[in-house]
Order: structure tokens, then sequence, then C-alpha cells
């Protein structure tokens, strides 16, 4: 009697202190899982990808200005005029008429003037 109340008694000790390491072990290889799916490591809000183009100043404002880009390929874009906003821009002002080469980013309102020079 006494010996089949101690088996039990382990048993049940046993049980105890496995369930908590095997949920452990579980949790654990769940998120390692994670990190092989593709994009799980991807930001969620990632950098604007940041465009360079040539064209020629049409006006320069105090909040925007407006370029005649060149072909830039890599949006699809023919040559066009369109405006940047000049929003969080450091950089020097231009003249109507100077070639620059200059970077932009899109963000939710439009086109951010990043940098510009001339070369
Ligand atoms: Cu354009």
């Amino acid at each position: 009697m006494r010996g089949t109340l101690l088996v039990t008694a382990l048993s049940t000790a046993t049980l105890l202190l496995t369930a908590p390491t095997a949920a452990l072990a579980e949790s654990t290889h769940d998120r390692q899982g994670m990190q092989d799916m593709p994009g799980m490591n991807t930001p969620a809000t990632q950098p604007a990808e940041v465009i360079t183009a040539t064209g020629v100043v049409k006006n320069w404002g105090a909040e925007k200005v407006s370029i005649a880009h060149q072909a830039i390929p890599q949006l699809n874009w023919p040559p066009m005029t369109m405006q940047f906003s000049l929003q969080g821009y450091q950089g020097q002002a231009f003249a109507p008429g100077q070639r620059i080469t200059f970077a932009f980013k899109q963000v939710t309102t439009g086109y951010q003037l990043v940098s510009a020079s001339t070369n």
C-alpha cells in the first residue's frame, strides 16, 4: 500500500515538473519558426526609397519647388515638370534655369526634396 502511494506521488510530481518545461520549449520553437518566415524581420515602417534625378529648376519657392526633370527609369517616369515639397530640405536654394542633380522621396502628401546640387 505504501509503495503504490509513493509511486503515484512521484508520477504526479513528474507531470507537474514536465508540463511547464514542455510549454517553454514549445514557445521557444515558435519564436525561432517566426524568424524563418520571410518578411518577419522587416520593420513595419520602411524608410522611403530615395530617388536621384536631374532636371532644371522652374521655380524655387518657400515651401515647394518646381523642377522639369528628365526621365526616371527607376520609376517608369517620363520627363515632366512637377513639384517637390521643401519640408525637411536642409540644402541651398537654386534659381530658375539652373540644372541640378537632386534626390527626393515619396511621402504621403507627395514628393519631398531631400538634396540638390549643381554639377
Ligand atoms: Cu515627375
